[in-house]
């Protein structure tokens, strides 16, 4: 179990509740400035909620502590999270209308927002043809696309934190045993164990060991955390984003890999995507797979939003696009881990955003005291063009080139995140 569970009464009035996202005003500008706001949420409620500090969730770390604690999870319904933030402080719990209604006249509160669903981002079903050999390395064609190989003589991401936002990682696969140190849920009712494939999928694009047989990732000595936004469905409540991000910036994580989104996100995901990197996170998220508009998080400024191309750098017509797309990478046809230590290929831009979540990995992993800035600086500069000349709206920057990125020097060229 989590620790710190800091309201455990459960709720008795049988009112319909619904899900909803509590931004305070920052501390100072409070009408009490004392109070915690936990606290100020118990005493304006007639029930007390049932809240979480979401950076205080402990992650299992090694084999035995992840089947131990992570196969806790969250056990409740309806249980909130606390992100304890100066710049975003912000609590998802339920409430009843009438709660909801008291607490939009709170003087303490800036907004009251409906909580809602973000999804995985692939494409469509799985594909089980060229499965990876049993006596050799398989190199995905997506990583010699973004020449991941030739990086490793300088960095293969050794120790560098990647956290995947996602339906959870797999830990038993036999290419990602070794490199998952920690797991986490914020799925009420579910373990951090991927229930889905598609959170282990990512997971083998950014980080699958060289162990001489499967496949392997762009960071192939990058250290992964499962945190589970997602259910095994494939969709979760912005909340449980927001809460991983939350530890996420907590537990010193250097890349939040997200390979999620949907349209209609609340105004504190954005307050949290900024409070994460200012904290130094670097955030990448798939740009969409509507063709159209790119989705959220990744349309904020400080998430790198990245489209899909397929293996002769065409763009995957399902990919989103927009003045906010930031990279591009391979995201058709994506040979990578599954669930029960199985390989398959998938599609979308779900995939793409993995082999730029590794390829910040072995640029981090060649330039450690950089900053995210820094490595931003060096994915976007060092990008390699596709399409028109310059930044253009489906390519973004361009094809992530993790070789270039890895071996450049810094400080690199500052280049402007989009929008
Ligand atoms: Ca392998
Ligand atoms: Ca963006």
């Amino acid at each position: 179990m989590p620790t710190n569970s800091r309201r455990n009464n459960p709720t008795s009035d049988k009112a319909p509740r619904r899900s909803v996202i509590v931004t305070f005003k920052a501390k100072d500008e409070r009408a009490d400035t004392v109070t915690d706001k936990v606290d100020l949420l118990t005493q304006a409620l007639a029930s007390p909620p049932q809240i979480l500090d979401a950076a205080d969730m402990i992650a299992a770390a090694g084999v035995e502590g992840l089947q131990r604690v992570a196969a806790a999870g969250t056990d409740a319904e309806g249980v909130g999270f606390d992100v304890n933030l100066y710049e975003a402080p912000i609590v998802s719990l339920s409430l009843t209308e009438d709660e909801i209604k008291s607490l939009k006249g709170n003087p303490n509160i800036a907004a009251v927002e409906d909580d809602g669903l973000c999804y995985a981002l692939p494409v469509d079903a799985l594909v089980f043809e060229d499965q990876p050999s049993l006596a050799a390395e398989t190199v995905p064609q997506g990583l010699s696309q973004i020449k991941a190989p030739p990086a490793w003589g300088a960095s293969r991401g050794k120790g560098i934190r990647v956290a995947v936002l996602d339906t959870g990682i797999d830990w038993t696969h036999p290419d990602l045993a070794a490199n998952v140190k920690g797991a986490v849920s914020f799925v009420p009712g579910q373990t951090a164990m991927d229930g889905n494939g598609h959170g282990t999928h990512c997971a083998g694009t950014i980080a699958a060991a060289i162990n001489g047989k499967g496949v392997v990732g762009v960071a192939p000595e990058a250290d992964l955390f499962a945190v589970k936004v997602l259910a095994n469905s494939g969709q979760g409540n912005w909340s449980y984003l927001i809460a991983g991000l939350a530890w996420c910036v907590k537990n010193q994580i250097r890349i939040a890999s997200m390979s999620l989104g949907g349209s209609q996100a609340p105004l504190a995901l954005q307050a949290m995507c900024e409070a994460a990197f200012n904290a130094g996170v670097l955030l990448v998220a798939a740009a969409g797979n509507t063709g159209a508009k790119v989705g959220s998080p990744a349309k904020y400024k400080q998430v790198i939003a990245v489209g899909a191309i397929d293996s002769a750098n065409q763009p995957a017509g399902f990919s989103s696009k927009g003045p906010e797309v930031e990279l591009c990478a391979p995201g058709v046809a994506v040979l990578s881990t599954l669930p029960g230590g199985a390989y398959g290929k998938l599609n979308g831009t779900s995939m793409a955003c993995p082999h730029v979540s590794g390829a910040a990995a072995l640029a981090w992993g060649a330039h450690r005291f950089a900053s995210n800035v820094q490595i931003w600086n060096l994915l976007a500069s060092t990008a390699d063009n596709l399409g028109s000349p310059g930044w253009d709206p489906i390519f973004g920057y361009g094809r992530v080139d993790a070789d270039q990125a890895a071996g450049a020097l810094t400080p690199a060229p500052s280049v402007p995140m989009k929008p």
